[in-house]
């Protein structure tokens, strides 16, 4: 029998350009690559270094005989493949991840030694995170859930990982209680569903029993959880930690991070058809900004304060469900993170990456938040499992960049060849080891610890409603609105009468006119008892810096606009809202009814960015619609040139349509509102383009 030839790789590759994107490379590891004689490629070999022949056949008998268990080029191949999967974090599975810097703009040696604090102008790496919590690795980038915003600073004293939230709060007060918020939230054991999502009956069951859950609930049911962009996130630590300085005083810190886009979110009914028309939406808009070299940035500010002032709050800062508001300490801006390289290999980076509360600093230490407390032995302890060993922190992504050593040794994959006969310290037999380094060294902070050992929950931890009051009385009508209708969307899909009722209960503490819509929303036609409060509510000013919409910038840096079009459109109007866009830095992109372009009405052919059914308006932040008369008759009966318009309108978007567009928008009945211009006025669109249309929601959504 002849021999049938099954492929042919000789093919060329281009190699992909892009200043933050990295080319191809054949291998990660070092390693000599031998090249085919006279040919282009390194040779393809196993990994014990033998050049392969043939990578399309397995080994048989005779061509049609059995395959042979000799053939150890198949097994080494299959047997790599079938471990190609480990364990996926058991929350935060879902992420995108970036490599960056972190740039000190202001020093903070007054209160810490860790140099990344102090040294202006340096600039240090970091690999920075960005999850959902609840999903798995293959979910959805937009579920309505919390993101992780996880960062990775490689010092020169060590690596330092900041491993918070874009929430300032959490769920609950004690680590103790984290395995049973994980299991209520992640999908119902007995049934496998649902994924990724909190509105379900066993997340509201557990959140019902946990009062002090509340604040954090006012969190997730606000459009905080249904971000536009990772690149218009807030992140926070969360927790207070502890700076240190030279002579061993501590001060009580909080940080976080600002987006230099702004703040901004997508309405519930986007997010929900976004999830349907791109499942990596938030990963290829950090891919594509990256690419285009507009890299995300943020602020790295602090809020600074003693023990003394803590002792005045009226909350405990040691409580991971409080904040401290920004009209109490302020924030100061001290640094800046700028996100610029993607990863080489999602696997070896993203996946691979370890981040541990405790990988702190010397200059920087805990605080007693027993939330606090308990993550710092978790990570640790999960990276253990997930990575498979010891010696995870020799994964190039978690190796730090300064130089390191100890005695550890051995353990599973060890990479390290310590040489000589010395692992233990002290000695007296090898002058290079590593020694202690008493000054320089991390201590921690010297804290008197006085008080009764027991499961005590401090009464300083009682209150449970106010700051969660406080978060809804700082809201815009339309922010407090989103935040009734989530509380019913979500209410609405639990199966258990008293589990809605119970929440119901805990909105009366809340804000009564909340409960109120909520309960109306229910079906309700009484009001739930509401559950005996551990604490009196106190009154709180209202925080404006708790708003998204008051966080909003008013740009088009970042955004997209999307400019849709069918043979027959005008070029120069096309030409001309899309300089307009891009000039005012937005990113564009055209969408026909054919990917392989539209006949203009000068004849002429334009390229298209996006097939009409597979690019929706939910992926823009505003939309330009120019058609011919024939264009706008021949879209009139596709029912996603209508869904373009209608959704582009339903989530208060900016829309500018020529005489053709304007026949779309009549047949597919979208009213007119100041946030519909005309394509001849080029300004007037890019103005009401760079916000969302608040006022039109009443007209399209009950708010009350
Ligand atoms: Fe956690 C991952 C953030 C409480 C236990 N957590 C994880 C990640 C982030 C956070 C961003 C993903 C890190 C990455 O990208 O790899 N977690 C938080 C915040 C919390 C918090 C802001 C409260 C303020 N977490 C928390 C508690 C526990 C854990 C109380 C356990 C007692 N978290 C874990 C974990 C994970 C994790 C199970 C899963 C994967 C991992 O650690 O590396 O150990």
């Amino acid at each position: 029998m002849s021999k049938v030839k099954t492929t042919n790789n000789s093919g060329k590759r281009k190699q992909e350009k892009g200043s933050a994107l990295n080319g191809d490379s054949p291998l990660a590891v070092g390693g000599e690559l031998h090249q085919i004689a006279g040919g282009e490629h390194p040779a393809l070999t196993t990994n014990q270094g033998v050049a392969l022949a043939d990578n399309q056949n397995s080994l048989r008998a005779n061509p049609r005989g059995p395959t042979l268990l000799e053939d150890f080029i198949l097994r080494e191949k299959i047997t790599h493949f079938d471990h190609e999967r480990i364990p996926e974090r058991i929350v935060h599975a879902r992420a995108t991840g970036v490599h960056g810097f972190f740039e000190l703009t202001a020093s903070l040696k007054q209160y810490t030694t860790a140099r990344i604090l102090t040294e202006v102008g340096e600039k240090t790496p970091v690999f920075t995170r960005i999850s959902t919590v609840a999903g798995g690795a293959g979910s959805v980038d937009t579920p309505r859930d919390v993101r992780g915003f996880a960062v990775k600073f490689y010092t020169k004293e060590g690596n330092w990982d900041l491993v918070g939230n874009n929430i300032p709060v959490f769920f609950i007060q004690d680590a103790i209680k984290f395995p049973d918020l994980i299991h209520a939230v992640k999908m119902e054991p007995d049934r496998g569903f649902p994924q990724s999502a909190t509105a379900h009956d066993t997340f509201w069951d557990f959140i019902s029993l946990t009062p002090e859950s509340m604040h954090m609930v006012m969190w997730i049911m606000s459009d905080r959880t249904l971000p536009r962009s990772l690149r218009m996130i807030e992140g926070f630590g969360v927790h207070s930690f502890r700076l240190i300085n030279d002579v061993g005083e501590s001060t009580f810190v909080k940080f976080h991070w600002r987006p230099k886009l702004g703040l901004q979110s997508t309405v519930w009914d986007e997010t929900v058809k976004i999830s349907g028309a791109d499942q990596d939406f938030h990963r290829r808009d950090m891919f594509e900004a990256i690419a285009a070299g507009n890299f995300p940035e943020w602020e790295f500010a602090v809020q600074l304060f003693t023990q003394e002032e803590a002792d005045r709050f009226p909350f405990d800062h040691l409580d991971a469900t409080k904040l401290i508001p920004e009209e109490l300490v302020p924030l100061q801006v001290i640094g800046r993170m700028v996100l610029d390289r993607w990863p080489n290999n999602f696997f070896a980076e993203t996946e691979q990456v370890a981040y541990c509360p405790s990988h702190v600093v010397p200059g920087i230490d805990f605080s007693n938040d027993p939330l606090l407390q308990g993550r710092l032995f978790s990570y640790l302890d999960t990276q253990l499992a997930r990575l498979g060993s010891v010696n995870f922190h020799q994964i190039p992504i978690n190796a730090p960049k300064c130089p390191f050593g100890n005695q550890q040794r051995d353990g599973h994959m060890q990479m390290a060849q310590p040489s000589g006969r010395v692992s233990y310290e002290p000695n007296t037999l090898s002058e290079n080891s590593p020694r202690e380094t008493p000054v320089k060294g991390f201590h921690s902070a010297a804290v008197t610890e006085t008080g009764e050992k027991g499961r005590i929950r401090a009464e300083s931890f009682a209150d449970h409603y106010s700051q969660a009051r406080q978060f809804y009385l700082s809201q815009t009508t339309y922010e407090q609105a989103h935040i009734a209708s989530a509380l019913v969307f979500e209410l609405s899909k639990v199966g258990h009468g008293h589990v809605r009722k119970a929440m119901v209960g805990h909105l009366r503490h809340i804000e009564k006119d909340l409960a109120r819509r909520v309960a109306a929303g229910l079906g309700f036609d009484k009001m739930p008892a509401a559950p005996e409060a551990a604490a009196p509510v106190q009154a709180m000013e209202p925080s404006p810096a708790l708003q998204i919409i008051g966080k909003m910038k008013d740009t088009l840096m970042g955004r997209a606009i999307g400019i849709l079009i069918a043979n027959g459109s005008d070029g120069a109007v096309i030409k001309t809202i899309k300089k307009a866009a891009t000039d005012a830095g937005a990113s564009v992109k055209i969408v026909a009814p054919n990917v392989g372009g539209a006949k203009l009405a000068d004849g002429s052919m334009l390229a298209v960015d996006g097939q009409l059914a597979g690019t929706p308006s939910v992926l823009f932040d505003a939309v330009a619609v120019i058609l011919s008369s024939e264009g706008a008759k021949a879209l009139s009966t596709e029912g996603a040139a209508i869904d373009f318009v209608r959704d582009a309108f339903g989530h208060l978007k900016a829309i500018a349509a020529d005489k053709g567009g304007q026949a779309l928008l009549k047949i597919a009945n979208v009213g007119r509102d100041a946030g519909i211009v005309d394509t001849s006025d080029k300004d007037a669109f890019i103005a009401v383009a760079k916000t969302r249309q608040w006022d039109r929601e009443k007209s399209i959504r009950t708010l009350a």
